[in-house]
């Protein structure tokens, strides 16, 4: 594995959000958070097609490759693996991480959401390589199903427990990423206060600076 596809030096994961991204593609969401600085670039699309999805990743993943910056497939095992992403990332109702994680192999990175220390400890356990971590922040315009938010404790303890990466997850903007940074979040990530920006780059660029400590 490279530096690049090492999810402890992961800053900014952009998630792409069709509903979210005010009619621009995953496409030209992508390109332009990566003209911004982001890290690794998540596909989530939890309504498309398959075929859909698919063409659409294909799309991310030459793009992907050519920056050299990383390609995660949210919750869909079979598109990652059809356009051979880097790797997946699944929730506690998706496909269990352990089974991920066999179908996956171990060169790819696996993405697991949790809530508690036991789950931390649980995906670490199933193969893990770093966690989603929330919702820190109220995030229900772009996850309905999500949960009420946890705030930065939530951080704080599974840090405490477990020595994975941590991406806080959920209503994180450049407003409050610097608390998610100092209660021991290695990464942020982040769908509306990109996508729906009406800079998406510049959006990037700022929350990346404010991840690494550089800016605010
Ligand atoms: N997962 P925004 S919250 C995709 O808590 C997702 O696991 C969450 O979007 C979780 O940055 C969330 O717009 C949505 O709040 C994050």
């Amino acid at each position: 594995m490279t530096d690049r596809i090492s999810p402890g030096l992961w800053r900014l994961h952009v998630l792409t959000d069709r509903k979210a991204s005010r009619g621009r593609s995953h496409l030209q969401v992508a390109q332009a958070a990566i003209a911004g600085g982001a890290d690794v670039i998540q596909l989530r699309d939890k309504d498309a097609s398959s075929g859909g999805l698919y063409r659409e990743a294909l799309q991310l993943r030459t793009l992907t490759r050519e920056a050299k910056v990383p390609f995660i497939v949210n919750d869909r095992l079979d598109i990652a693996l059809a356009v051979d992403a880097d790797g997946v990332h699944v929730g506690q109702s998706d496909l269990p991480a352990s089974v991920a994680r066999k179908i996956l192999g171990p060169g790819k990175i696996l993405g697991v959401s949790v809530v508690t220390v036991e789950e931390a400890l649980r995906a670490e356990k199933d193969g893990a390589d770093y966690l989603g971590v929330g919702p820190v922040f109220e995030a229900r315009g772009t996850k309905p199903d999500t949960g009420e938010p946890m705030g930065v404790d939530c951080i704080t303890r599974i840090r405490r427990h477990c020595r994975l990466p941590i991406v806080a997850i959920g209503g994180i903007n450049a407003d409050n990423a610097r608390k998610v940074r100092d209660a021991g979040a290695d990464a942020a990530a982040v769908i509306s206060a990109i996508v729906s920006a009406d800079d998406i780059e510049q959006a990037a660029s700022r929350l990346k600076r404010i991840l690494e400590g550089t800016g605010q």
